[in-house]
């Protein structure tokens, strides 16, 4: 075991970490859900609205500019962490579903026909499910799925099958919320691009605990939330190519959006703005890059390899309790563990380690299709982030088993 960082320090700059819950010191293993804030992200709102409140892109006054200034230096931040060209590449949005929804609507509006395909896959989180079912109905499109083997891996094979002159774009997660699989995002990127269909990629689960390059990648659209990456919830971001964001039709209309608007016609402002209708979360924006400097302070490539330490050790800590099965087993994964025991239901165990201050996720984690695919009808999910210990698994390892017993 390398402990690579100094978890003791990072976790004091974490202040929800040091309470107690139900009597218990917190062990917080739902970062897959939300992650939690470092005070240097709560310094950062509450210095916003303490000493630069006020509206972006619309004033001459001081504070607008000032504000103005911090929100589109958070954007280049941002470029700069994902290695997109541009930073009008990066749209501000409500978070990843946000960011799908943006895709499905303005892509299938204008570039959709009957009978043309969209292909995700059986591991997709709903948000990556369902914004292509409604464009696909209206379209009169059809809506193709890879399936996946018993360990929770995609099967590239399959998906070759379904690639075809019809597909015009693919939507596969790059880490899978419930499995916490690793797709080879690189290798589905470059099939679809050789028939010429897009692909977006769902990076909310991987955008906190691996290195991103998208131009490496080749991702024409790539989606993630901020608050699962440290920063504030009701902010996240599609990053799309500019040639193609170019060629879509705006989401929303309203203000900051346009360039000039009469009734008779309206003009279309330019990217990043043709997307960002109306006041956005601009706190949410500057403390989103406040996020990513602390991450990039730590080390995407030492995070990477403390959480998947963690991982292994949680992992094969709970395959020592008897009943416990491991829904996910992928050769490559991150941060996630899920489990069922059988002749238990996941909410009861869920319940009873909370009593004793340890916060999973239960139920279907937004991914019904893929509870389907396992017979299942929801797991018990321990999702880790850098600030976690491995004296916290021991605790959440005990506090199973006595779960375990109690419910067997
Ligand atoms: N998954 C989980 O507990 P939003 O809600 O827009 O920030 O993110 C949606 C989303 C999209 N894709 C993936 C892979 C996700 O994991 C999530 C959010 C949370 O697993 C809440 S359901």
């Amino acid at each position: 075991m390398t402990e690579t960082l100094d978890i003791a320090s990072i976790r004091k700059d974490f202040p929800i970490l040091s309470r107690e819950v139900n009597g218990h010191p917190l062990v917080y293993f739902d970062n897959g859900a939300s992650s939690q804030k470092p005070q240097q992200v709560i310094d950062t709102i509450s210095h916003y609205y303490q000493y630069e409140n006020s509206n972006i892109h619309r004033g001459i006054h001081t504070l607008s500019q000032e504000a103005t200034t911090a929100y589109e230096e958070a954007r280049k931040t941002i470029q700069k962490f994902i290695n997109a060209k541009h930073d009008h590449e990066i749209i501000f949005t409500k978070g990843t579903t946000d960011a799908i929804n943006l895709v499905a609507s303005s892509f299938g509006k204008k570039f959709l026909n009957e009978g043309d395909e969209i292909i995700i896959s059986t591991m997709e989180h709903h948000s990556n499910i369902v914004p292509w079912q409604i464009i696909c109905e209206e379209k009169g499109a059809i809506l193709k799925v890879v399936p996946i083997n018993d360990k929770g891996e995609f099967l590239v094979d399959e998906y070759e099958k379904l690639l075809s002159d019809k597909t015009k774009l693919v939507a596969v997660t790059h880490v899978s919320n419930t499995l916490g699989t690793i797709n080879p995002v690189k290798e589905i990127i470059a099939k679809a691009h050789q028939k010429e269909a897009l692909v977006l990629i769902d990076g909310a689960q991987a955008v906190p605990h691996t290195k991103v390059d998208v131009q490496e990648l080749d991702a024409d659209f790539y989606a993630f939330s901020g608050h699962k990456m440290f920063g504030p919830t009701g902010v996240g971001i599609l990053y799309g190519k500019e040639g193609l964001l170019n060629s879509l039709p705006p989401y929303q209309g309203g203000g900051d959006m346009i360039k000039t608007v009469t009734f008779e016609k309206t003009t279309y402002n330019d990217l990043p703005h043709k997307f960002e209708a109306g006041t956005p979360n601009i706190v949410g924006g500057i403390a989103l890059a406040t996020a990513v400097d602390y991450i990039n302070e730590i080390g995407i490539d030492k995070i990477e390899t403390y959480e998947h330490e963690l991982l292994n050790y949680a992992t094969e800590q709970i395959k020592q309790i008897e009943g416990v099965r491991i829904i996910g087993e992928a050769q490559k994964k991150a941060s996630v563990l899920s489990f069922v025991v059988d002749g238990t239901h996941p909410t009861d165990i869920g319940t009873i380690i909370d009593k004793l201050g340890i916060a999973i996720r239960t139920g279907h984690h937004c991914t019904e299709p893929l509870m389907n695919r396992f017979n299942i009808p929801g797991t018990a999910r321990a999702s880790f982030a850098f600030y976690n210990t491995f004296e916290e698994v021991d605790t959440f390892i005990n506090a199973l088993k006595r779960a375990v017993g109690m419910l067997l």
